[in-house]
């Protein structure tokens, strides 16, 4: 550890938090309750919650079992907290996540409606100074971005976007007025969002247009009640139960398979296939099948002529099961949802394949394609999507060491040391950031709050005035994830995973890919080493502490 003479300055705060969805919602309670310091969060919307608050659209949901769906720190809340349904609705989780704030009283130090505009680290000082898009400035000795990992909106620019007379919305900004009961809606867009919202909007609306870029694969997600014996007796498992997640690969709540699918028989396999399809959920048809779904082409194949067989199955009219069948690998983030394919046997949902036939403009009616066919609508619903993973971090003017900003450092795509931390940029740290595990997010966000907080307070600790990972240590870490990554499907499917889905974007990886255990596992390991990687200054006025 080097030590340095700066001058100490006083900070403001101890520690600033952007963003007050699940990540910055517990960061901000690490900090302030259990650390001791003086922390505040900032957050753009009007409400905590994050994707909670702002993805209010019909049909929103989890796509987790809801029993995994929340913190785990925090054991009589575990026993206080009910569900009613497998999957939780939109409303249900953000009153779980608004009563998180109210029962450690957080709400007094963080300030809704207030967007992060700069984040800049002064190096005469070793302080951050943040300020706001109401011009406030303040400093911090910590930055803790919670930024959401999909949280940035996606909104295409397609020709006559503007000129439409209609309403139209993006489903992470929906407005709390619009009702589509009865009205003519049209949605670009059938990912995890659209399929939701599809659902449920084809029973509401007049008329539902779906505009498909994509045939999906979609699974039953097995969704209904869950009686209240169910409820307890997942209560008394809690311990059990959170030892799996934080042990396994995806920490969805089931048990990966460990059995190859060409292993077995073609009965056995479609035995498996339907058990799993008859469970529902996305990541279990994936990773609780066969283990190699994800990483094997023969595996991954025999999974998807499963599903295309179901879609054959399901939709009546023929030329619609064709449209909605897909012909490529089965390795976008998998979906699941009640009713998807079943939803295009109603009379007043109609399916236009826009790869086939693409969207020429948006005009003040609605949505005209290649054909010349006007489709008239009343909402134009944008379910198109995330500059995922970095968007929300490039969008501020965000500066570490020699005011360079965040995007001169990631033109390659975005990079960090283990998801959590980036070279040049001091004492501050990155939930969800880049290249963290790609899993059910709340227990992996808990794993990096903890982390991060262990790391803070041992630095308090020891008189640490900086601490950041080097770049050997973040290009290593890139490197492993990159290696990890091409073991897998993924880096074939044009999704967000991978940044495909934004025109321009560098293709890049963004994810640890193999799992919660192999990552809590690491991070343990360079906690143990001295927080091996990472750089630690003191200033000379601690240096003897
Ligand atoms: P977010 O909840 O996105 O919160 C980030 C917050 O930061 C936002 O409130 C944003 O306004 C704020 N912010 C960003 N920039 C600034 C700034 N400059 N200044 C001030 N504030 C800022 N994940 C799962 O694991 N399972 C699921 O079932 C699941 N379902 C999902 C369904 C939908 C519709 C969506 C959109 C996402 C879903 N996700 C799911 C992912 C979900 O985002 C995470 O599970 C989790 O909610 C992320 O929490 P977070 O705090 O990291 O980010
Ligand atoms: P996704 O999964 O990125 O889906 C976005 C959808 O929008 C997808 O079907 C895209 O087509 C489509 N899209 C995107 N841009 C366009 C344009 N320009 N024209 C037509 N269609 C377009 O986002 P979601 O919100 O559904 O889900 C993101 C995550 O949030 C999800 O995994 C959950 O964790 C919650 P494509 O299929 O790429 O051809």
């Amino acid at each position: 550890m080097s030590t340095t003479s700066t001058p100490d300055v006083g900070p403001d705060v101890d520690a600033v938090v952007i963003g007050a969805g699940f990540g910055g919602i517990y960061m901000l309670h690490k900090l302030r309750d259990e650390l001791g310091l003086s922390a505040v969060a900032f957050e753009k919307g009007g409400g905590v919650g994050g994707t909670w608050y702002f993805n209010t659209y019909p049909g929103a949901k989890s796509d987790t079992e809801g029993f995994v769906y929340r913190y785990s720190f925090d054991k009589d809340l575990l026993q206080e907290w009910d569900w009613s349904t497998r999957y939780l609705d939109q409303p249900d989780v953000l009153a779980y996540l608004q009563h998180v704030v109210e029962r450690y009283d957080l709400g007094r130090d963080i300030r809704l409606n207030t967007e992060v505009t700069a984040a800049v680290f002064d190096e005469a000082t070793d302080l951050w100074t943040v300020t706001t898009a109401d011009g406030e400035s303040l400093t911090s000795r910590y930055v803790v971005n919670a930024l959401g990992l999909l949280a940035k909106s996606n909104i295409p620019d397609i020709p006559g976007r503007d000129t439409f007379a209609g309403r139209a919305v993006h489903t992470n900004a929906w407005p709390a007025d619009l009702d589509i009961t009865g009205k003519r809606v049209g949605v670009i867009g059938t990912g995890s969002t659209g399929t939701q919202f599809i659902v449920a909007a084809a029973k509401l609306a007049g008329h539902l247009t779906v505009f498909q870029r994509s045939p999906q694969y979609c699974v039953p997600s097995g969704n209904g009640p869950v009686d209240q014996a169910e409820v307890e007796r997942t209560k008394e498992n809690f311990d059990a139960i959170w030892e799996q997640v934080r042990g396994s690969v995806v920490a969805f709540g089931f048990q990966e398979s460990g059995v190859e699918a060409m292993s077995v028989s073609e009965d056995e396999r479609r035995r498996v296939f339907q058990e799993n399809w008859d469970k529902g959920n996305g990541f279990r048809f994936m990773f609780g099948t066969f283990c190699d779904i994800a990483t094997n082409p023969e595996s991954n194949a025999a999974a998807a002529a499963f599903i295309r067989s179901k879609i054959a199955e399901i939709v009546e009219d023929p030329e619609t099961a064709r449209l909605l069948t897909p012909t490529d690998v089965y390795a976008k983030r998998p979906l699941c949802n009640e009713g998807y394919y079943e939803t295009y046997n109603r009379d007043n949902v109609s399916l236009v394949s826009i790869k086939d036939n693409p969207i020429r403009e948006i005009t003040p009616k609605g949505v005209r394609t290649a054909d010349g066919v006007e489709h008239e609508v009343d909402v134009l619903v944008f379910a198109t999507g995330f500059d995922a993973v970095d968007g929300n971090y490039r969008a501020m003017d965000l500066r570490g060491r020699g005011g360079r900003h965040i995007d001169e450092h990631w033109t390659e795509g975005p990079t960090s040391y283990l998801g959590l931390s980036k070279a040049g940029f001091p004492n501050m740290f990155m939930i969800l950031g880049p290249n963290g595990p790609f899993t059910n997010l709340p227990p992996s966000i808990e794993t990096q709050v903890d982390w991060i907080g262990a790391l803070i307070g041992d630095a308090e600790r020891d008189g640490v005035r900086t601490v950041e990972p080097t770049a050997a240590a973040e290009t290593g870490w890139t490197a492993t994830c990159e290696e990890i990554a091409n073991m897998t499907l993924f880096p074939q499917a044009e999704s967000w995973i991978f940044g495909a889905n934004i025109p321009g974007k560098k293709n890049a990886v963004m994810f640890y890919m193999a799992g919660i255990g192999a990552y809590r596992q690491k991070l343990a390991e360079v906690a143990d080493a001295g927080y091996e990687g990472f750089e630690r200054t003191r200033s000379t006025e601690t240096a003897g502490v």
